[in-house]
């Protein structure tokens, strides 16, 4: 494994593929190698766990299977930032240019294609692959970190997205689809009564992961987004047994079609809500072959870990910011709450220039992504990335009576176990799919007036807090005498 991280990009990202981020992190003291063996049911999701946001997890020879097992190489903002090559500061503005300037793909011969140098077209996939069962209700084992690229079967475009996938049987998979991109190539197809040709990329490079969570248009490849913040155009190689083309430095990628009609039950499944979902008949994967490096590596997610909530939370947060500035040019900064597991509380900061316009900010930001469930607007004297900063606005500059927005009856996310999803009837049957997560939503606007007298609501500061040097300003080598208050040295 090499340890260089030369630039290959304009951007200044570095890492082209999985193995350059995770000898980066090894090299940097962030990656734990856990003892040989480690069971796949529970205890290997178990240490992830305990190391997520602290160190990625690299689990050798997990179960006495060949393929090691990575997590949580992505557990943080800063890490994130990092791999892009940028400041933390400058991590949504980057994502957003990437999804604006989309970079078209480099198609490679299957010859040169790491990602196909062992090729399976027969065998059990859990034979093949190390897929851990990770949370005590989990029907099983799960892929949880498979990049699911598929083509539209009208125009050709492809699409990435993550789903997480039920393996029981040797090669029939169980898929979530809910009701966006993949769901929509999938009803085209099942509509021409054909299969939908699909694959799963596993062990895929952290820009690459982050792209393919870019709330982009249909037909918009999330591919090309992954090129452009790469800054050089991604790799990408046709595979053996169908058309979809995946990026060639990947680790695994699992081909295969979603035949139509064909259902399984899926779940239960420990979700981001950190809440099971149901148990339900779901859409299968046939699987027709499996191709890797030759020494592979198998990334697994822990779900509601920091890696799950973080991968979904900035690429939304990046677009979200977009499409609230194309209305609102003041809106400043916008963060998706951890404690609102990265998808359901959004917090925006504003440079108000109007009374009443937090409210019309809210309108807009519901309508952005049915999963937003809460607003809080802000000022810019608020850092939106610091969730106490934000409660004392709410406490400071809200009133419930006047400042509140209730919208009831709105579509909301199926894996918020308090919206309609939780009707279930007696005999254990869960809501028809389109009655299921109703939600109402909830917008707290908690600006101070645009004109205020005096100083009523200017935020106490000390002239100078912002720069004082420590290091300048303190004497370490001093000593009290607590006898006289002096000080010796
Ligand atoms: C770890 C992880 C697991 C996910 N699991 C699912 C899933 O099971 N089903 C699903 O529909 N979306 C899932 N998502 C969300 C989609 O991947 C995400 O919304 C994506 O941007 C949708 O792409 P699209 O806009 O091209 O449809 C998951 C996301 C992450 C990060
Ligand atoms: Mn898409």
């Amino acid at each position: 494994m090499s340890t260089s991280a030369s630039s290959n990009s304009a951007s200044g990202a570095p890492f082209r593929d999985l193995r350059h981020w995770l000898a980066h992190l090894a090299d940097t003291g962030r990656l734990a190698v856990v003892r040989e063996g480690v069971p796949l049911k529970h205890r290997l999701a178990a240490i992830a766990k305990r190391l997520d946001g602290k160190q990625a997890a690299y689990f050798p020879k997990p179960d006495g299977h060949a393929v090691p097992v990575v997590s949580g190489f992505m557990a943080r903002r800063a890490w994130i930032a990092e791999a892009i090559g940028v400041s933390e500061s400058q991590l949504l503005q980057r994502f957003r240019d990437a999804a604006e300037h989309p970079l078209p793909w480099q198609e490679i011969p299957q010859d040169q294609a790491p990602c196909q140098q062992v090729v399976h077209r027969e065998g059990a996939v859990r034979d093949i692959l190390p897929i851990p069962t990770h949370s005590e209700h989990d029907n099983g084992p799960y892929i949880t970190a498979g990049l699911v690229i598929a083509r539209n079967p009208v125009t050709g475009a492809q699409n990435v997205s993550i789903h997480r996938i039920q393996v029981h049987a040797p090669t029939r998979m169980a898929i979530l689809i809910l009701p966006r991109h993949l769901w929509a190539f999938y009803k085209e197809a099942e509509a021409r009564k054909q299969p939908l040709e699909v694959a799963v990329a596993i062990g895929v490079d952290p820009l690459t992961m982050l792209a393919s969570q870019a709330i982009a248009p249909l037909d918009s490849d999330e591919m090309e987004i992954a090129g452009a913040l790469h800054g050089a155009p991604l790799r990408v190689v046709k595979c053996r047994t169908n058309d979809v083309r995946v990026p060639a430095d990947c680790e695994i990628v699992i081909e295969g079609r979603i035949m139509p009609g064909d259902l399984e039950p899926e779940g239960p499944f420990g979700e981001f809500p950190k809440y099971y979902s149901a148990r339900e008949q779901r859409e299968v994967i046939s699987v027709d072959a499996i191709t890797h490096r030759r020494d592979p590596i198998y990334h697994t997610i822990v779900p509601a870990e920091m890696e799950h909530l973080l991968l979904g939370s900035i690429p939304r947060e990046a677009t979200l910011l977009a499409h609230l500035q194309r209305s609102f040019p003041n809106v400043l900064d916008v963060h998706l709450a951890i404690g609102g597991v990265g998808r359901y509380h959004l917090y925006v900061k504003l440079r108000k220039t109007h009374e009443g316009q937090p409210k019309n900010v809210i309108c807009a930001a519901f309508g952005a992504h049915y999963d937003i469930k809460q607003v809080i607007v802000v000022d810019d004297d608020v850092e939106v990335h610091d969730p106490q900063q934000v409660e004392w606005a709410v406490a400071t500059r809200f009133q419930a009576d006047r400042d509140l927005v209730v919208i009831p009856g709105a579509q909301g996310s199926v894996l918020d176990p308090s919206t309609t999803v939780g009707w279930n009837h007696a005999d254990g049957e869960t809501a028809p799919a389109h009655q299921q997560g109703i939600s109402a939503k909830m917008g707290l606007d908690a600006t101070r007036p645009v004109v205020y007298h005096e100083h009523v609501f200017t935020k106490v500061r000390v002239p100078g807090e912002d720069d004082v040097d420590l290091a300048a300003e303190i004497d370490t080598a001093a000593r009290v005498d607590f006898a006289t208050g002096g000080v010796r040295r």
